[in-house]
């Protein structure tokens, strides 16, 4: 059987990557210890043990917490090198990296510092790794929109540094309305624009990302299938969905892999990509998520593959010459 040599090998680009979910327990604990940050767990083993989540804000909880050892440039830099040497292995040839700036401004760590370490992991990604990317800052849903907005005005010296935003964190009680001016403001400034929704919200979550929003992909989104003529819009006006077939499992959205929608998704004609959300938490990068959901779900087949790796390259905003090179 040759698919999972398709699956590895085939040019891709991955558009639903935390860059803060990058971070591997070993790098966690040597910033801890370069930066004299005291951690909950003795060792990496013990981390990762604690690594067994129930819902999405079991995982939060976790992922907030490992992100504290983040403090200078080189440590964003450092983080964001070791995601790109991953996605090169994966034969990732463009990335579209979320940040969460207020995780680390609330820590005091200023947005410059963050900012300027991810674009010189990303400009050296480029040059020396041949890994085109593009930086999204997404918004943490669990703060206010005047948190949001305060964020964005942190950012707007940085506009050139940025292409989009997003929204991210617990979604349960966080509609996308909460955050309907702030969006506004940034489509005003040119802003590319994406949400998380429907991965545990309810499809009308989708609905207003799409029409309060105005997102031009939905993150996740599998929750779209409980609503039949939200599907047949999203087919329709082919938004693209960013879905993370290992995150989902470990977050218990599906049982198992065996219980995934991806099929499905697929079948209804729907805009589909695969992504690793969350990879050092998640079980693994981009091409693990490819094999696992392809060994696990037997309707998909090589022309699947083809279609996700030729979705992920259409949905990116990259630029339509970059997009006829790799398709
Ligand atoms: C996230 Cl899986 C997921 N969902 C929502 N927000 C997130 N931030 C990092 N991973
Ligand atoms: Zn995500």
């Amino acid at each position: 059987d040759r698919l999972p040599e398709l699956l590895r090998a085939m040019p891709k680009a991955e558009l639903h990557i935390h860059i803060e979910g990058s971070l591997e327990p070993e790098l966690i604990f040597q910033l801890a210890q370069r930066n004299q940050v005291g951690l909950a767990y003795p060792d990496v083993d013990a981390l990762r043990a604690a690594y067994a989540f129930t819902d999405l804000q079991s995982f939060l909880d976790i992922y907030y917490a490992g992100a504290s050892v983040l403090l200078k440039e080189e440590d964003f830099f450092d983080m964001a090198m070791a995601y790109y040497r991953r996605a090169q292995a994966d034969h990732v040839v463009h990335a579209e990296v979320f940040f969460d700036p207020q995780t680390h401004t609330a820590r005091g760590v200023p947005f410059e510092t963050v900012i300027r370490g991810l674009t010189r992991a990303k400009e050296t990604a480029q040059r020396e790794l041949g890994v085109s990317s593009e930086l999204i800052l997404c918004f943490l849903r669990h703060l206010s929109e005047d948190e949001a907005f305060a964020t964005l005005e942190q950012a707007l010296p940085w506009r050139d540094h940025f292409i989009g935003v997003g929204l991210d964190s617990s979604e349960r009680g966080n509609p996308p309305e909460k955050f309907a001016r702030v969006f506004a403001k940034c489509r005003e400034l040119g802003l590319r624009l994406v949400a998380h929704a429907g991965e545990e919200g309810p499809a009308s979550y989708i609905r207003s990302a799409l029409d309060v929003l105005h997102a031009e992909r939905i993150d996740h989104g599998v929750r779209c299938v409980e609503d039949p003529a939200l599907v047949e819009r999203l087919a329709a006006e082919r938004v693209p969905l960013t879905v993370c077939p290992l995150s989902n499992v470990k977050l218990c959205v599906f049982p198992t892999m065996a219980q995934h929608n991806l099929a499905t998704l697929l079948e209804r004609g729907l805009c589909v990509t695969v992504n690793s959300d969350d990879p050092a938490y998640f079980g693994g990068y981009v091409n693990q998520n490819y094999l696992e959901a392809f060994a696990a779900l037997p309707q998909l087949h090589a022309g699947h593959a083809y279609t996700l790796a030729r979705n992920s390259l259409e949905a990116s905003f990259a630029s339509d010459a970059d997009k006829a090179r790799w398709i």
